[in-house]
This record gives C-alpha cells, structure tokens and sequence, in this order.
C-alpha cells in the first residue's frame, strides 16, 4: 500500500457523507416544526445543564467549537452520529417488533449489491484474505411462513477491517451482495470472516476518543439488511463469540441475540444464523 493510498479518514468520512447525501437527504424535508423545536430545545437544554453542572469554561467551549468544525471538515458526522447515537434511536424503533430486533445500520452501507441468487458467493478478490464462512439460514414472517423472495443484503469489512468504497484499492462490491431466498425461504452464502474495525485515529472522532482515553474499536461484524414484500425491513449485525469488545463495542451496537456460533468445517467454518421478520404495520 503506497502512502498516497493509505486509508485516511478524511477520505472515508467524505464517502460516507456523500452516501449519506445521495440515500438519506430526502426525508428532512417533512418535519414539522412543533417537532424540530421541541427536540431542538431538549437537546439544547440537555447542553446547557452540562454546562453549568460541570461550570464549562471557554477554553472548554472553544475546544468544542474547534472539535465541531473539524467532524465536518474531515466528513465524520455520519461515524460520529452512527457510533454514538443511532443505537439508541434503533431501540426505539423497532421496540415494537416480535420478530428480530436488529441493530444500526452504520455508515457503510451501499444499495444494490449484486445478486447472487439463493446461494453463492459474495463478490471477493482472488485468494481474499480470510477465514472461509460459510452461512445457511432462512427467513420467515411472525406468523409462522416461510418468506421465499425475501432479500438478505450482507455487508462487511475485510480482514484489514476495510469496507469496499469506502477504503481505498478495494473493488467496488468486494464483500457485498444480495441474496434471494428459495421457496422455503432459504439461503446459503459463502464469505470470509471480517477483522474488528477500529474508528479511524486520524480524524475528528478518532481525536476525541484519544481526548477522552477511550478504545477505537468495534468487534468484528457482518452487516445484513433482510427484507420482504408486506414485512417489516430488518437491519441488524452478527457478531462472534470470543471477541473482546463484544461487551465494549464503541457503537453499543452489540445484543446476545446476534451473536452466532460458528463451527470449524474443513479449512473455515459453518454458521447459522436465521431472521424473522415482522408483518409491516
Ligand atoms: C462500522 O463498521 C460500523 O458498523 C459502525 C456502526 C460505525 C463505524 C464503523
Ligand atoms: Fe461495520
């Protein structure tokens, strides 16, 4: 890797901003204005008894300034906003559900992947470096039926902890794809195991978790967003037993019930994992 193709989080952050702004923009446009001002002023509120309990300083309220300026400089808002507040606002989201909860989505994710049928292999380089996984799972609805047609979108990183578009030198749909469940509502998908990701130390959110003395790191995950006609749409991670910020992850995106159990199998491992999925309100 030459240093001109380093991964840096100014690049990553600014392909994360500019998802953001080609998926996600649109729905601003809608919100009433008794809502913005309420939640703008409890927010604001919230800040202002931090301030006065803990008697802020300016050197304190420049440093924020200047800290604030830089997350858009470098792209972060959507890792800042994604690590630290969206698991709460997924909570309580899908509080409602009798199916799978989920988790966040994150900032990584890229709409149409390439479909590779019931079973298959993700889009990876040659000799991708890796564990090989192989996962078999099926997809059904509250009520009891199997979902056939059902899309199981996976996304994750690679064994550097990189995410395709978003790091550099990686190609585009290296470790993404949708999949399509048979009539039974079945699916089988090879991939390779991800390293843990570290939030990258280089940039805004990286400098305030070195502020503050904290960790960088989520543990290794795969990223799915399961969905089917009539049904609620699922997004969630899957995550393995024995990491160590499983019970730290920085994102607190982490729930005992997406952790899998792998099984060692020839040179990699096998995994089940299966999704029930919510009929749409
Ligand atoms: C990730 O890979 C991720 O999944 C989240 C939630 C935040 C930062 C990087
Ligand atoms: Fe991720």
């Amino acid at each position: 890797m030459t240093a001109t193709h380093s991964p840096t989080a100014a690049a990553s952050g600014a392909n994360a901003t500019e998802r953001f702004k080609s998926d996600k923009f649109a729905g601003v446009e809608g919100t009433p204005p008794e809502r913005v001002s309420l939640l703008a002023r409890e927010v604001l509120e919230a800040v202002h008894a931090t301030i006065r309990k803990h008697k802020v300083t300016y050197e304190e309220y420049n440093a924020l300034k200047s800290w604030l300026i830089s997350v858009g400089e470098d792209g972060e808002w959507p890792l800042f906003l994604d690590v630290w507040v969206e698991h709460v606002v997924e909570d309580v989201a899908t509080e409602h559900r009798q199916g799978n909860k989920g988790t966040i989505e994150g900032p990584y994710y890229v709409p149409d992947a390439p479909e590779q049928g019931a079973r298959g292999s993700i889009p990876t380089r040659d000799n991708e470096p890796g564990t090989a996984l192989t996962w078999t799972g099926q997809v059904t609805s509250t009520t009891g039926a199997a979902l056939g047609g059902a899309k199981v979108e996976l996304w994750h990183a690679d064994a550097d902890g990189l995410y395709s578009q978003f790091a550099p030198d990686i190609p585009e749909w290296n470790l993404r794809g949708t999949f399509t469940t048979d009539d039974e509502g079945r699916f089988e998908i090879h991939t390779v195991r991800p390293a843990p990701y570290q939030i990258p130390t280089d940039g805004a959110c990286g400098k305030l978790i070195a502020a503050a003395g904290w960790h960088a790191w989520r543990p290794a995950h795969l990223h799915v967003k399961v969905s089917a006609p009539g049904h609620e749409l699922l997004t969630a991670q899957l995550y393995f037993p024995g990491d160590e910020h499983n019970d730290d992850d920085i994102a607190s995106a982490v729930k005992p019930e997406l952790l899998l159990a792998p099984q060692p199998s020839g040179d990699g491992e096998t995994i089940e994992y299966n999704f029930v999925l919510d009929p749409a309100l």
